[in-house]
């Protein structure tokens, strides 16, 4: 940010909480594009929101926001492919690819994807966190394990999960890593041996600077989502 700039005013804002999982795939997709913009932290933790977030998304109340020229984009879905349609085209003509897959089925089939993970490994994961007793846990334990084979089925015998480049589902997915050895100790089970293709993408995902560079220590992720979901 140039000296004279009013925190915020920046042409590129990000707004986040840094264990939000969210968020990293908009830091990830940022760091991917070499796009430079200013971060502002929103500490989730005293429940108190601040201006900027009430003002920037009034309608959900919570980040991650991207802020360009003073427009709010919220959604981090939505974020991606914003960033993907205003600058992804840049970053294909200087030799990188565009985030989501050119071709539309693909395209579509990794939005599916992506809502999958929104919609059902989300929930399935908060279910887990927060069972109470054996068979309610066993429940969730093993409706995550089919959903993480059901995501490990789409990645097939592929590197990443539109074939070679590390794309739009990757992103959407990695920050999820952040909490595999959350679901391991929650549900007592080890994921190398339930997913193992799913393992072997994680490794080459984390080879990635954007990817290094923006997950967060795992423990200290753990210790802020049992303060959410209010266990031990
Ligand atoms: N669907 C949204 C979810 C964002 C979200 O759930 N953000 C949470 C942090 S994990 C938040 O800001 N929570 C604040 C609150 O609910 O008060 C996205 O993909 O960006």
């Amino acid at each position: 940010m140039a000296d004279n700039m009013v925190p915020g005013e920046s042409e590129v804002v990000f707004v986040d909480f840094w264990a939000n999982l969210f968020g990293m795939r908009v830091l990830i997709a940022l760091r991917e594009l070499g796009m430079s913009f200013e971060y502002i932290e929103e500490d989730l933790s005293i429940r108190k929101k601040s201006d900027l977030v009430l003002r920037m998304n009034p309608v959900y109340r919570m980040v991650p926001i991207l802020i360009h020229r003073g427009h709010p984009i919220c959604n981090s879905i939505n974020i991606l492919e914003y960033i993907d349609e205003v600058w992804g085209h840049r970053h294909a003509e200087a030799g990188g690819t565009q985030l989501l897959p050119a071709d539309p089925l693909e395209r579509a089939s990794a939005r599916f994807w992506a809502d999958f993970v929104d919609h059902k490994v989300f929930n399935t994961e908060m279910r887990l966190f927060k069972s109470k007793g054996d068979d309610e846990k066993e429940a969730a334990k093993g409706e995550l394990i089919r959903q993480l084979r059901q995501l490990e089925g789409a990645l097939g015998d592929k590197n990443f999960f539109s074939g070679d480049e590390f794309g739009f589902l990757d992103i959407v997915v990695i920050p999820l890593s952040s909490m595999f050895r959350a679901y391991e100790q929650q549900g007592t089970f080890d994921l190398e041996v339930e997913c193992p293709k799913l393992m072997r993408w994680e490794k080459r995902c984390k080879e990635r600077e954007s990817v290094r560079s923006t997950l967060p220590d795992e423990e200290e992720v753990y210790r802020m989502h049992k303060k959410w979901y209010g266990i031990e």
